[in-house]
């Protein structure tokens, strides 16, 4: 394709996402949905610990998690970890392949606290 060097990428993306809004609109099932969850935490500790979130199988899901200090936040089952800096969003980002109930750990000073859980449902 001419002209392909001087591409905007922002552009392609941002249209490639409006199709594909317009795309997941006009299918009735079976389109991943983008689930977008605040985790925020205090010393470690969810608000309402622990605190349960449900997403559905197949979900895209994005927790946003914000923390006043710093630590490691771990998704058991899926491993995955993220570090999370004091007043930062961080994002955690996976696709709920797997049913169950799997527990979110901080992980402050070596120690293992229990957040909350993230429930995937089947479809
Ligand atoms: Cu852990």
């Amino acid at each position: 394709m001419f002209g392909f060097a001087t591409f905007d990428r922002r552009v392609f993306v941002g249209n490639t996402f409006a199709l594909w809004l317009w795309f997941a609109g006009s299918i009735p099932s079976g389109a991943q949905t983008q689930v977008v969850v605040d985790v925020p935490l205090t010393a470690g500790v969810a608000a309402n610990a622990p605190e349960t979130f449900t997403v559905q199988q197949g979900d895209q899901v994005v927790l946003r998690v914000t923390s006043d200090i710093a630590l490691e936040l771990h998704l058991h089952g899926y491993d995955i970890p993220a570090d999370v800096r004091p007043n930062e969003v961080t994002e955690m980002r996976f696709t709920a392949r797997f049913t169950g109930r799997f527990p979110l750990a901080a992980h402050v000073d070596g120690n293992d606290r229990n957040v909350g859980y993230v429930e995937v449902h089947p479809k």
